[in-house]
């Protein structure tokens, strides 16, 4: 019996040896023979709109930072310091494409137009959904790891299917990798060649394992193993990061499949503001990737580009404390959901017994109303 052996496979992963770089950190150009060909259009005024979609993210990051702080949020996870990683996929995004997510990723929600009084109710534990996804073509955050990837990958297969021109990118994280749930979506990915882009936003831990626990080779091989091409990127270069987006989104669109992103990157804050980082790594790790400042480094790229940096970064603070400004007054005014509504959309149907626990729920609020 003669055994079919799979026709040799061009490199499958790109940037194992150093992440895939175009600007470096002194904001010098490094030339790229993968990236270059998709950044021909990138003049100073479209480095600029990524330059303040990415400081707005970072205000709105650092606002319900201390709006948790003052009380006003519950819980918030900060992308500090991952801001190219998502501002540079998020401007490759076609209208008609869709992002699946977990709970960082602030920064599509935002430029992908999510409301901010929606958004704030999230963190606020007033809503499950910051949005409407049909609307912003995002599904809702998602909290169990991995899983948006399974989601992302259905949805894809399903555009495949009818002939749609959509594509779906699913954000995680390094620890998220190591699911079952992610593994499970690049085997269909591959199997039925989905238009997927997985972003696997590596900011080195997953709480407090660090990434070198996870796997032992860079995580951009992994997909490999499943035929899936992979591209590890410098993540804190935004250029690289829409550079690279591009080039999954096309394949995508194209037909070629699935492709896999490797972010390098890092999460300079607390895994959420429950967190205290300083348990489970130094200051020093953290003051050597700040030198590696994605927003600082393009600061630099705009001003060897010859840009009147002074107006730039006028204009962008503007936006972001407007937009700041925005999100506290959508926190502060937010009005919790009444206790029922907990079994409102659980169903498209409504059920006996759903109606029989709400009628119960009630009752036992009630209850404790009239003990008040
Ligand atoms: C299935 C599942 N297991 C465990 C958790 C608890 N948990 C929340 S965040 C997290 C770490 C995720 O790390 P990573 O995928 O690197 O994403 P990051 O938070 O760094 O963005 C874990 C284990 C969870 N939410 N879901
Ligand atoms: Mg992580």
């Amino acid at each position: 019996m003669s055994i079919m052996l799979p026709a040799p496979r061009p490199e499958l992963a790109l940037g194992l040896d150093c992440p895939l770089t175009v600007l470096d950190v002194d904001g010098t150009r490094v030339p790229s023979e993968v990236l270059d060909p998709h950044l021909s259009d990138i003049d100073e005024h479209a480095l600029t709109n990524l330059y303040v979609d990415m400081v707005r993210v970072r205000r709105l990051d650092v606002e319900a930072f201390a709006l948790t702080r003052q009380g006003h949020l519950v819980l918030w996870p900060p992308l500090l310091g991952q801001e190219a990683a998502q501002v540079g996929p998020a401007r490759a995004l076609g209208d008609k494409d869709w992002v699946f997510g977990s709970y960082r990723e602030h920064g599509f929600a935002l430029l992908r137009g999510a409301d901010m009084g929606e958004f704030s109710r999230i963190w606020k534990a007033y809503a499950h959904s910051g949005w409407d996804p049909q609307e912003i073509r995002m599904a809702p955050s998602q909290i169990i790891i991995g899983a948006q990837s399974l989601h992302g990958v259905g949805y894809a297969m399903a555009a495949k299917m009818d002939g749609a021109d959509e594509v779906a990118l699913t954000a995680f994280g390094d620890g998220a990798t190591s699911e079952g749930d992610v593994n499970e979506a690049l085997v269909w990915a591959a199997s039925f060649q989905a238009p997927v882009v997985f972003l696997c936003q590596n900011n080195q831990y997953a709480i407090s394992e660090p990434v070198g626990l996870q796997s032992g080779v860079p995580l951009a091989l992994r997909p490999t193993g499943f035929g899936i091409p992979s591209m590890r990127v410098d993540g804190n270069d935004v250029l690289a990061m829409h550079a690279a987006a591009r080039i999954a989104f096309d394949r995508a669109r194209t037909g070629g499949g699935p492709t896999f992103i490797e972010a390098v990157t890092y999460r300079r804050g607390p895994h959420t503001t429950t967190d205290d980082p300083k348990r489970y790594r130094d200051e020093a790790e953290v003051e050597a990737w700040t030198a590696k400042d994605p927003i600082e480094r393009v600061e630099r790229a705009l001003e060897r580009m010859g840009a009147n940096m002074e107006a730039v970064r006028a204009e962008a603070k503007i936006r972001a404390d407007q937009l700041a400004k925005e999100f506290r007054a959508a926190c502060e005014h937010a009005e919790p959901p009444a206790p029922d509504e907990i079994f409102d959309n659980v169903y498209t149907q409504p059920s006996k017994r759903l109606e029989r626990q709400r009628l119960e729920h009630r009752a036992f609020v009630s209850s404790i109303e009239a003990k008040a």
